[in-house]
């Protein structure tokens, strides 16, 4: 029999990788997208089926994770094997600026969707996974973090995503679901949002490189985090689904680096010279000059990186570490990609399209580029 999956938050960097990986395991995977004026497919077209094509393997709703009876009836269609709650406002800055709407998605969302399984008397048979996260931690009780780590939650996101974290627990206890947390810490790829960090650098410098933009403006360059690649982590996504019970997973690198080592990697990536200024930075934030296999488009000591406060959160997480031991030992899960391979990737994956762009510009086809905001 065919396997059928249903991925909340499809279009975002998790639910394509996710949605490829299904696939390839011969999953008939159905995603939830909302209804935006514009196409927000981008991350999943490459794996598009055409609905006119007999049995597609991929199928898109329409819905939302406020819309209860929309949920409701997406999981009565489906009826899913497995459920992958991945949607979420997933922006930790933007959820002090929305904390309500955050609170909505992230925590009510997935009760509505719980509930929703357990309404439709699926409660024995789907298997429910949900994306909890490292920003439990907040202001961190130890180190580094495992699943027996106290939570102290930093921000609205954090908040939420506690409820979430302990109503996916307390469905399991109550009513015997098999249902799981991964508690990831953070994870990036070519495909992650431009607003954070990491892709923000990568985008940022490229662009720069490429002559497309005169700065990056960046918050808390001190801050710690563990960055794995997407594709290790949607592949434990799965296997916590195919365990005798259920059980929650701390997913993490174990290896941890700032955020200003990410910026320096990134120039060394692109050759560039960089020229730190703002709040608390002294010369030991200027960076070597590199050699690149690319002559960059600008002269060394051109580019500049400025700390800007309006980056800096109401509550900031200053350093997150996981401890993926359990992960290894009772699923044989280590990640595949290093952190440094990584940034390599996205760093190539963005001078790309910074290149199309400087040349498109070469030729009198100014298209304005997207600014960071985030
Ligand atoms: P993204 O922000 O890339 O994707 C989020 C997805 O959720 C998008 O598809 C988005 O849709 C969708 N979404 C947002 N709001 C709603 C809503 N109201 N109803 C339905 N869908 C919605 O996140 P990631 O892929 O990086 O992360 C996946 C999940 O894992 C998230 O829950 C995140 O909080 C969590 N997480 C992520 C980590 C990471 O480092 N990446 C670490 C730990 C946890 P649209 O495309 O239309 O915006
Ligand atoms: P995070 O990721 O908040 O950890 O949440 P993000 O990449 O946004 O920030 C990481 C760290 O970098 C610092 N920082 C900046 N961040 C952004 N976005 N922009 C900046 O200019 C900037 N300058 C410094 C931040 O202050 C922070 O300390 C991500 C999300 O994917 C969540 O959904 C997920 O749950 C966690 O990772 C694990």
């Amino acid at each position: 029999m065919t396997k059928k999956a249903l991925i909340t938050g499809i279009t975002g960097q998790d639910g394509s990788y996710l949605a490829e990986f299904l696939l390839k395991k011969g999953y008939e995977v159905h995603g939830i997208k909302r209804r935006a004026s514009l196409f927000n497919t981008q991350r999943v077209d490459h794996i598009y089926q055409d609905p006119h094509e007999p049995n597609p393997k991929l199928k898109l709703h329409y819905g939302d994770l406020t819309d209860t009876s929309n949920l409701t009836r997406i999981l009565r269609e489906v009826e899913p094997d497995e459920v992958y709650n991945l949607g979420a406002q997933s922006h930790v800055a933007v959820s002090f600026e929305a904390p309500e709407y955050t609170a909505d998605v992230d925590a009510i969302g997935t009760l509505r969707l719980l509930e929703a399984i357990r309404f439709l008397g699926l409660e024995k048979t789907t298997r429910f996974y949900q994306a909890s996260t490292s920003e439990l931690y907040g202001l961190v009780q130890e180190i580094p973090q495992t699943e027996t780590t106290p939570f102290h939650p930093r921000s609205p996101y954090a908040v939420a995503k506690m409820y979430a974290y302990w109503i996916t627990v307390n469905y399991r206890e109550a009513y015997g679901m098999y249902a799981c947390n991964g508690i990831l810490f953070n994870h990036e790829s070519p495909r992650r949002g431009e607003t954070f960090v990491t892709r923000k650098i990568t985008r940022g410098l490229s662009n720069i490189a490429q002559g497309l933009e005169q700065c990056l403006y960046m918050g808390n360059i001190d801050a710690l985090r563990d960055w794995g690649h997407a594709m290790d982590y949607v592949r434990m996504q799965w296997m916590m689904l195919q365990q005798d019970t259920p059980d929650d997973f701390v997913i993490a690198t174990g290896v941890q680096y700032s955020v200003r080592e990410f910026i320096t990697w990134t120039a060394k990536e692109l050759g560039i010279t960089l020229r730190f200024e703002g709040e608390g930075i002294d010369e030991q934030g200027i960076v070597e000059a590199v050699e690149g296999d690319d002559a960059p488009a600008v002269k060394p000591g051109d580019v500049l990186v400025k700390i800007d406060p309006r980056y800096f959160r109401p509550a900031e997480v200053e350093t997150l570490l996981g401890n993926p031991a359990k992960a290894k030992e009772k699923l044989g899960w280590v990640p595949e990609i290093t952190t440094q391979q990584m940034c390599a990737e996205m760093v190539a994956e963005d001078l790309k399209s910074a290149k199309r762009h400087a040349l498109l510009k070469e030729h009198g086809y100014d298209i304005p580029v997207a600014l960071e905001n985030g």
